[in-house]
């Protein structure tokens, strides 16, 4: 990764505007979190949601609950159901403002599913076995118990993007590839078919691109880990994420310093509280230089309740009003629908289906 706040190379690289959807002078952000779990956890808030937040200020930006990718592995109706309600609750409760973004549910605009066909019909088989969170999470459960809709979701994740001639995609590290899979797409559908698609780049914050696990600080925080002891999740009761901060695994060493390939249980720390708190990693390790691992972990374990005790109530007041969260993803989706339906149209005439007569 380039040593700038953000990775954005390939946004300057190889733009391209096309003669899309009007566009205001904004430029405009599109990204996208999975309803699977009751709670988003420090690597989705951290890699992805803050910035989401940032954005909306700057940038025309839309942000969905991608219901219909949380479907590639099995789900409970019931359990989906809340659990779409409880992430719109969360985003809202981290900071996402509905008058400043379009905020919604992706099942309820039908040209994510209809695009989606488009592109994976542009897609390479071998090319899309090369997406290596599928060769992972297909490793992990065998491919009898491994869906075609998980094999396929990167291209919907790309369909996602280019309805709304994205400029940018704020995510964490561990979808940069599906972002270069998106540009390879967009460019190919625009060679073939003429110029339809904004070619996106990724915008990845250096500091928060993956946030790792507590226990094993080589791995990403995932709520898939085989154990839950070193995933913080938002929603737990603040005194279990404490004590989680409290048993960070950090290594046998005492000093504080980051070091990501030497020190990774104690670089993590550090990323997490300089995001948390915007005190620079120079500066805490100043501050904590002689003081030991105790110190650091116990005054993180405080920044941590202080952040989640108000996320929590603020999630459960949104949730308590279901009237207001449904009501905000109605005027979301009507939004959203407006810029998707016209991509859509333009990439149906420009693939040449016929088009119908009502
Ligand atoms: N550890 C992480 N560090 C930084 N960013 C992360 N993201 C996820 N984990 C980290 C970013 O969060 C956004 C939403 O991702 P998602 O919809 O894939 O959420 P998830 O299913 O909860 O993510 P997991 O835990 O990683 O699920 P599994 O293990 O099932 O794949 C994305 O922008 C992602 O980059």
């Amino acid at each position: 990764m380039r040593d700038m706040a953000t990775d954005r190379s390939s946004v300057t690289a190889g733009n391209t505007q096309p003669s899309g959807p009007a566009r205001g002078t904004r430029p405009r952000v599109l990204s996208g979190i999975q309803p699977t779990s009751g709670s988003f956890h420090l690597g989705n808030y951290l890699g992805a949601v803050r910035q989401w937040v940032a954005l909306q200020e700057s940038h025309d930006a839309f942000y969905m609950v991608v219901d219909q990718h949380a479907i590639t592995v099995p789900q409970d109706p019931a359990e989906l159901r809340h659990n779409t309600r409880l992430s719109v609750a969360q985003l809202l409760a981290a900071g996402l403002d509905p008058e400043r973004c379009t905020l919604f549910v992706q099942s309820h605009v039908p040209e994510h599913v209809q695009l989606g066909w488009i592109i994976t019909c542009l897609t390479g088989f071998g090319e899309a076995s090369r997406m290596t969170q599928f060769k992972d999470k297909s490793a992990r459960h065998g491919s009898d118990r491994t869906s075609v809709g998980l094999f396929t979701y990167p291209m919907l994740m790309v369909a996602d993007i280019l309805l709304y001639q994205a400029d940018e995609v704020p995510v964490g590290e561990d979808q940069r590839q599906h972002l270069e899979l998106t540009r390879t797409l967009a460019e190919r559908f625009n060679t073939t078919y003429g110029d339809t698609f904004t070619v996106p780049g990724a915008y990845i914050l250096k500091e928060t691109a993956k946030i790792y696990d507590l226990q094993e600080p080589s791995a990403k925080m995932s709520k898939s880990a085989a154990t839950p002891k070193g995933l913080v999740s938002l929603l737990d009761e603040p005194k279990a994420t404490a004590k989680k901060v409290r048993s960070a695994v950090t290594d046998t060493d005492t000093v504080i310093r980051f070091d990501r390939e030497a020190k990774p249980g104690v670089s993590n720390l550090l990323s997490i509280y300089s995001t948390l708190t915007g005190t620079g990693i120079g500066e805490l390790e100043q501050k904590y230089a002689g003081k030991g691992y105790g110190a650091l972990k116990t005054d993180l374990a405080e920044v941590m309740v202080d952040f989640v005790t108000p996320f929590r109530e603020r999630t459960q007041q949104y949730l308590d009003d279901p009237e207001t969260l449904d009501s905000i993803l109605a005027k979301g989706a009507e939004k959203a629908r407006a810029v998707a339906a016209e991509t859509l149209a333009q990439a149906y005439d420009r693939v040449g289906f016929l088009p119908a007569k009502h």
